[in-house]
């Protein structure tokens, strides 16, 4: 990326001391937005935001200071977007986890004002690339709305001429005060599938709360989630809609260890609660039909917690 393209997206798109595109971390460019509303900052590498702060509330998303930059990596934090399948892909071990459009750079095809939000919409599409490991046609577009409230919305079209099954997620990284002293509730009585203890099924009881190494992923559930945190003393909540999957993710201090691009103790920081539609959940979609999934996420601070 140089300084020319940077030049040519802000003649294209750029809203004046609103929304700008600037180089990022690793040169990677980044839509940058200041509102009166929120900031926020977006990368064109994986389509993935990796910051939001509604006016009057501190940061909301978590991302690692030893995050990795650059093409065909992924940026540890913010929100991945897990497409077209979730975790290690079943039939080929050395396919990237997660999905491969995390890791590439997305197309900016718009960046506008919607009262006192910013929308940016970013797009990809299948390739000779993405054939090598998932042989169908697709475009995923990613609408976020930037505001008070955050709207991520993901749209799955299939643009071949087969049907295709395919998982996805928003794994969305919540910044909190101490991972060991939050609850996350709206999940009392749903049942899930334990990672850490092959894929058992179990049924939650009550709110979760994070005590080991946790990656459960609920099923059946449309609910509204909130991470309940006294540190920062504010609730942080997710809505979603179209997804009937939702994961609780936090790695704790053993599995954190094993990750180069997350500190020691950066788990301590950070709550996964992802909006997805993965295994039971996962979606099979019609040639020339769409999918869209959304998540809303906002904050509630100085709450009773
Ligand atoms: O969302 C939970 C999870 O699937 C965990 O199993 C863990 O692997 C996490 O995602 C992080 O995956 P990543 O590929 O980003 O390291």
């Amino acid at each position: 990326m140089n300084n020319t393209s940077i030049g040519n997206w802000n003649d294209r798109f750029a809203i004046p001391a609103i929304a700008q595109i600037v180089p990022g971390n690793g040169g990677l460019p980044k839509v940058q937005i200041t509102s009166s509303a929120a900031s926020a900052e977006i990368y064109l590498h994986g389509a993935q935001l990796t910051s939001w702060q509604p006016a009057g509330s501190e940061e909301v998303i978590f991302l690692s200071q030893q995050s990795h930059w650059e093409e065909g990596r992924a940026i540890r934090g913010g929100i991945p977007i897990c497409f077209p399948w979730f975790r290690a892909k079943s039939d080929d071990a050395k396919a990237p986890a997660h999905g491969f459009v995390r890791t590439k750079a997305w197309k900016l095809e718009a960046l506008t004002q919607e009262q006192d939000s910013v929308v940016i919409t970013l797009a990809t599409e299948s390739d000779a690339e993405s054939r090598k490991w998932w042989p169908f046609d697709f475009r995923l577009v990613h609408r976020i709305t930037v505001g008070a409230e955050l709207k991520l919305e993901l749209i799955v079209s299939n643009t071949g001429s087969a049907p295709f099954h395919f998982e996805e997620a928003l794994h969305t990284y919540n910044r909190v005060g101490d991972a060991t002293n939050l609850r996350i509730a709206g999940l009392d009585g749903v049942a899930f599938l334990d990672n850490r203890d092959a894929n058992k099924q179990k049924l939650q009881s009550g709110d979760v709360l994070l005590t080991q190494a946790t990656d459960n992923a609920y099923l059946n559930t449309q609910s509204p989630v909130e991470i309940v945190d006294p540190v920062l003393k504010r609730r942080i909540r997710l809505e979603k809609q179209n997804s009937l999957t939702t994961v609780v993710w936090n790695p704790w201090q053993e599995d954190a260890a094993k990750l180069a691009d997350l500190g020691d103790d950066e788990w301590r920081q950070m709550a996964c609660v992802e909006a997805s539609n993965i295994l039971s959940g996962a979606v099979t979609l019609a040639p020339g039909k769409e999918h869209a999934m959304t998540a809303m996420i906002h904050v509630i601070n100085n709450s009773a917690v």
